[in-house]
């Protein structure tokens, strides 16, 4: 299994930092967040090759930079349910401070999540969730729901709120996604939909050749199909990519979740023409800044508590240790060039 680590602050480095720290008084140490110096962090993505999860990751490593700490990035190259396990163990071993994990399962990481908890690792999941006693924080991009149902009215905007439509998912495990159809599917209940026909619901797994397959075989299955939905920066890129140079372009809708930066080609050339997402550097920064209160003893996880996240203001943790980042943007032809990410 494929493990890097992008950016490790060398000891010698973290406590020069300290010392200066010490040497600029207490300015410093606010603008710290007053959080603990030193302190060891450890970001594992659903996968290291995603540019979403590179971008959240980077967000996280620049957090963990202003508050002094020693950041690094480790995880699997693929999205399957059980290949963070490893990474965890071994951050367990190395006696990391917190782990912040965007959790390819709900479950089968939470075992090993418990025994790093145990020794007193504090266990931050964002982007995709761990089942509650797996962490002591999630870190939400935005409200599951809003997103869910975001996705259907948009979906509906785009196709005059008629067609077939297919989902093209990440994995069949992926907690964000998971929750996101759970409430595609309520907010298709609503008799405004009537006409909008689900007809599929296809799993790329996160992999760019993979979900590229898919959407071939969508357009195949289904030839009257009027839209792709896809709940996830790699199947939508991928889905767009196909679309763009076959016969579906100008018939076939695609929209869903993905970056500006490897969307905006596609906006350009007219195969997509709206679809949404959160700033994942934000994401990261935020959930750097709720590992490093939970390993400082700032905070535990439960509802009402706050922090001081960086640049990000006061956050308060929610009900079942939820922070949320904020809504998500829509990007169209008309604002994707403000947007670099
Ligand atoms: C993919 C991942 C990630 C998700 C985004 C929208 O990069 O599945 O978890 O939040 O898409």
């Amino acid at each position: 299994m494929f493990r890097t680590i992008r950016s490790v602050r060398p000891p010698v480095l973290a406590s020069a930092l300290l010392v200066a720290s010490i040497a600029l008084g207490a300015a410093f140490q606010v603008a710290a967040a007053d959080v603990k110096s030193g302190l060891k962090i450890a970001f594992v993505p659903k996968q290291i090759n995603n540019p979403y999860e590179v971008i959240a990751d980077d967000g996280g490593m620049a957090a963990i930079k202003e508050m002094n700490g020693q950041g690094k990035v480790v995880g699997p190259s693929d999205a399957g349910a059980s290949s963070q396990v490893s990474y965890i163990n071994t951050l367990i071993t190395q006696r990391q401070d917190a782990i912040v994990i965007a959790a390819n399962d709900a479950n089968a990481v939470v075992p090993y999540l418990k025994k790093a908890m145990a020794q007193g690792i504090k266990v931050v999941a964002f982007d995709s969730d761990t089942a509650p006693d797996g962490r002591q924080v999630f870190v939400n991009q935005a409200d599951a729901e809003s997103i869910g149902r975001g996705q259907v009215q948009l979906l509906s905007k785009l196709t005059g709120g008629e067609g077939e439509f297919a989902i093209l998912s990440a994995t069949p495990n992926a907690t964000n996604q998971n929750t996101w159809i759970k409430w595609m599917q309520e907010e298709l209940k609503k008799p405004e939909y009537a006409k909008l026909k689900l007809v599929k619901i296809a799993y790329g797994n996160d992999d760019d050749q993979k979900s590229f397959v898919e959407t071939q075989g969508l357009l195949q299955a289904y030839p009257n199909l009027k839209a792709i939905v896809a709940p996830t920066s790699v199947g939508i890129a991928a889905a767009a990519r196909y679309i763009s140079t076959s016969p579906a372009k100008g018939k076939v809708t695609v929209t869903g979740l993905g970056t500006p930066n490897q969307m905006r080609s596609f906006v350009k050339n007219g195969t997509v023409k709206a679809f949404q997402l959160w700033d994942p550097g934000q994401l990261g920064y935020l959930a750097a800044y709720a590992a490093a209160n939970l390993a400082s003893g700032k905070i535990t996880g439960k509802e009402g508590d706050s922090f001081d996240a960086g640049k990000l203001g006061k956050r308060t943790v929610g009900k079942n240790g939820e922070v949320i980042l904020g809504p998500p943007t829509t990007f169209d032809a008309s604002n994707i060039d403000k947007f670099n990410f």
